[in-house]
């Protein structure tokens, strides 16, 4: 396996009242983290700017001079905010594609968040990370080589580990700093880089998968972030097209595709270029993650020209793995019916997304 840096994860603080973030460059702390300081210096273990009165949000942002000058703005989900009762801040770096934090929170255990937008938590990482595993690799009789997209965390890692006809992985990720805080603050997650099947490329997927040899994996999975920053290019068309010559004939390609409450047009956007690009089945799935915006986060499946694929009921289906539920811990979300279910859709999507209309049930 390649990777890991050696990079220091600590950040200290400094005297005047600036951050250290552990690449040596100095982030000045908020003024109203300073206020909350004077006033309450055990309050120096919550000071964030995402962090006010010891509260995480997603659109939190305090630049302006008094506390007052917090607003909620995420341009992705404007005029609201998901928050989080932080109980320590456990570290606050910089990479050179985002910011990177860790904190405990008082319910949801520890909580990974890069450019100030939650990626997973300890209490409710395993609905996103089953889901995005298995609805694709449960859809395909035995797959034998996978490629994750991001996945820094290594949860999904941890996922495809549990199908034995698995034979090899990979995982592309760009940022070093993402696998080094989660080895040290998510080790659950991490254990999927212990994997003997797992090979990491730490660089731009776009580069990796035009290198990629036509038709060399049976699956595909898409764990990025949103597409603000370093995962833009992930929801466009040469990418999609990339992927597609990736895969082998009837072979699938499971995206992260947001949430259906916020983003119905990202949504329509990405299947209709999934549309014109693979030429299988395209559905949409999803699951119940509470701590992603408005609860919910959603999947595009995609299979290429081949063998059939029928997402909708599994034909590999991780029951009947063996050792599958159970291999280093137990499933806590997906299981067959969870499978099936996930394709329902709401009328209201339905509606929106026209692309949708026809997805059976
Ligand atoms: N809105 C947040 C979407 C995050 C998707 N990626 C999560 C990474 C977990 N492996």
């Amino acid at each position: 396996m390649e990777g890991g840096t050696g990079r220091g994860l600590e950040c200290q603080k400094t005297m005047d009242g600036k951050a250290n973030n552990g690449n040596g460059s100095e982030k000045a702390i908020p003024s109203c983290c300073l206020k909350a300081r004077a006033s309450a210096p055990e309050l120096d273990a919550k000071c964030h700017s995402t962090v006010v009165s010891g509260w995480f949000s997603e659109s939190h942002s305090c630049s302006g001079k008094t506390s007052k000058k917090v607003y909620f703005n995420n341009p992705m989900w404007p005029g609201e905010a998901h928050t989080l009762e932080v109980k320590e801040i456990l570290y606050k770096g910089k990479s050179e594609y985002q910011e990177v934090l860790v904190f405990e929170s008082t319910s949801y255990g520890k909580v990974l968040v890069l450019d100030g937008i939650v990626q997973l938590t300890e209490k409710d990482e395993c609905a996103y990370q089953e889901m995005i595993a298995h609805l694709p690799l449960c859809s395909i009789p035995s797959p034998k080589t996978v490629l994750v997209v991001g996945g820094g965390d290594g949860g999904v890692l941890r996922e495809i580990s549990r199908h034995s006809s698995v034979e090899h992985i990979d995982i592309c990720e760009i940022d070093q700093m993402v696998i080094d805080v989660s080895k040290k603050f998510f080790p659950q997650l991490a254990v999927g880089f212990e994997d003997p099947r797992v090979r990491l490329h730490v660089g731009d997927a776009v580069d990796f998968l035009r290198s990629t040899p036509e038709g060399k994996y049976d699956a595909i999975i898409v764990d990025s972030s949103d597409p603000v920053g370093p995962a833009q290019e992930l929801v466009e068309k040469p990418f999609f097209e990339t992927i597609a010559r990736a895969l082998r004939p009837g072979g699938v390609l499971c995206n992260m595709a947001e949430s259906m409450w916020l983003l119905t047009h990202l949504i329509q956007d990405m299947i209709s270029i999934c549309c014109e690009t693979f030429k299988g089945s395209i559905r949409y799935a999803w699951a119940s993650v509470p701590t992603y915006p408005s609860g919910v986060i959603g999947f595009v499946l995609c299979s290429t020209e081949g063998p059939p694929v029928e997402f909708l009921n599994p034909v590999n289906p991780i029951e009947k793995l063996e050792g599958a539920t159970k291999h280093k811990r137990e499933l806590k979300y997906y299981n067959s019916e969870v499978h099936s279910a996930a394709f329902a859709l709401p009328t209201f999507l339905k509606k929106e997304v026209s692309l949708l209309q026809d997805q059976g049930r």
